[in-house]
C-alpha cells in the first residue's frame, strides 16, 4: 500500500489539494482538548454553535445489490439475512415523508441499493422527488453511480441534495470495495456538481484503516472544489454477515477527532454525525457535537440498521440546549 503526502485519488480540479494528508495527520495528532478547541473555535466562526440540522433516511429499494462494498448489508454476496424489497410505491414514500416533517426533519433522503439506476429505473424516483419537495422539504438521493443526463434529470425533479460518499481513503479503498473504484465516485460527484445539485459526501471509519488513512479520506473531502456541502461521518455498524462484522470498535476519542479534523478542514460544510450513533452514549454524542458535528440522521431507522428513537434524540436535545436549524 502506497501512502503519501498528497491526496492521490483524481480531484475535481488539478490544482494542489487544500488539505494534504500530512496536514491533517498532524491535526489528528493535537492533543484532544486542543482539538476540540480549535474545531469549536472554527465552528462558531460559522455556525450557530447549538443549532443541529436533520435529515431523516429512507430506503426506497432494499438489498439484492451487485456490488461488494465489504461493510454493506445490501450486498447480495453476503448473507446478512436481509430481505430484499423492490421499490417502495410512491404513496408509501409520502408517508414516511409527511411523518419525518412532522417529527421536526428538515431533509428527507432517500436511498436505493443499486450500483446505479437505469433510465427506467429513475423514472418513479423523479416523481418522489418532486412530490416529497412539495411537502416543504430539501430533498436527498442515494442512487449509486449515475449515467449520462441523469444528474440533470434529478436537478430538474426538483433534488436538493446528492449523497455519494468516497467512503475510504484512495489508498484503502481496495481493501473494502473491488467492483468500482474511487475514481468512479468521484466522477459521479463531479456530474452531480455541474448539474448545480448540491453533494453530499463523507465517508467510514472503523473498517481497520490507519490513522493515516483517515487523515487522508478528511484530505480528500475537504480538497473537492468546493468541499461538499454535507459531510456524514459514518462509524462503521458491523453487520452479521459481511467482512467486516467481526472488526474491532474504533476508539470512540479517535471517532471524534475524525469528526473534529471534518470540522476545522471543511468549516463551512454541515458534518453529519451519522451511521453508528445507536450505539454510541450521549456523553459520547455531546463531544461529537463540541468537536463541530452540527448535523445528523433523525428518525428510528438508518437505511437498513437502527438509529436512536426519536424520544431519545427529542431528550438528548433538550438536556444540550440544542435546537433545530
Ligand atoms: N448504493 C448507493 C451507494 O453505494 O452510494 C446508495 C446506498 S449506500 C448504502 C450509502 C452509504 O451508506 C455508503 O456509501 C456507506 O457510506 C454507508 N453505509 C452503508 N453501510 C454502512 C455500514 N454498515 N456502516 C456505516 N455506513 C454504511
Ligand atoms: C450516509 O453517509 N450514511 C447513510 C446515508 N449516507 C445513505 C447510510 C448509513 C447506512 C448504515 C447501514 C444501514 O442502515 O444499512
Ligand atoms: Fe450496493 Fe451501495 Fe451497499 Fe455498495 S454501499 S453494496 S453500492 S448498496
Amino acid at each position: 500500500m502506497t501512502m503519501c503526502s498528497t491526496a492521490s485519488a483524481p480531484r475535481l480540479a488539478t490544482s494542489a489539494p487544500a488539505w494534504t494528508t500530512a496536514q491533517v495527520a498532524e491535526l489528528f495528532s493535537m492533543p484532544f482538548n486542543d482539538l476540540l478547541f480549535r474545531a469549536q473555535q472554527v465552528h462558531r466562526e460559522h455556525f450557530d454553535p447549538n443549532a443541529i440540522q436533520r435529515s431523516t433516511l429512507l430506503s426506497i429499494k432494499t438489498g439484492g445489490c451487485s456490488e461488494d462494498c465489504g461493510y454493506c448489508s445490501q450486498a447480495k454476496r453476503y448473507s446478512t439475512g436481509l430481505e430484499s424489497q423492490a421499490l417502495m410505491p410512491l404513496d408509501e414514500v409520502l408517508e414516511k415523508a409527511k411523518l419525518a416533517k412532522a417529527n421536526g426533519s428538515s431533509r428527507f433522503c432517500m436511498g436505493a441499493a443499486w450500483r446505479g439506476p437505469k433510465d427506467r429505473d429513475l423514472e418513479p424516483v423523479l416523481e418522489m422527488v418532486k412530490e416529497v419537495k412539495a411537502l416543504g422539504l430539501e430533498t436527498c438521493v442515494t442512487l449509486g453511480m449515475l449515467r449520462e443526463g441523469q444528474a440533470e434529470k434529478l436537478k430538474d425533479a426538483g433534488l436538493d441534495f446528492y449523497n455519494h460518499n468516497i467512503d475510504t481513503a484512495a489508498e484503502f479503498y481496495a481493501e473494502v470495495i473491488t467492483t468500482h473504484s474511487q475514481e468512479d465516485r468521484f466522477d459521479t460527484i463531479a456530474s452531480v456538481r455541474d448539474a448545480g445539485i448540491n453533494v453530499c459526501s463523507g465517508g467510514i471509519v472503523g473498517m481497520g484503516e490507519s490513522r493515516r488513512a483517515r487523515a487522508a479520506l478528511i484530505g480528500q473531502l475537504a480538497s473537492m472544489e468546493p468541499p461538499p456541502q454535507s459531510v456524514p461521518i459514518n462509524n462503521l455498524v458491523r453487520v452479521e454477515g459481511t467482512p467486516m462484522a467481526e472488526l474491532p470498535p474504533i476508539d470512540p476519542f479517535e471517532f471524534v477527532r475524525t469528526i473534529a479534523c471534518a470540522r476545522i478542514t471543511m468549516p463551512k460544510s454541515y458534518v453529519r454525525l451519522s451511521a453508528g450513533r445507536q450505539e454510541m452514549s450521549d456523553e459520547l454524542q455531546a463531544l461529537c457535537f463540541m468537536a463541530g458535528a452540527n448535523s445528523i440522521f433523525y428518525g428510528d431507522k438508518l437505511l437498513t440498521t437502527g438509529n436512536p428513537d426519536v424520544e431519545r434524540d427529542v431528550a438528548l436535545f433538550a438536556r444540550l440546549g440544542l435546537k433545530s436549524v
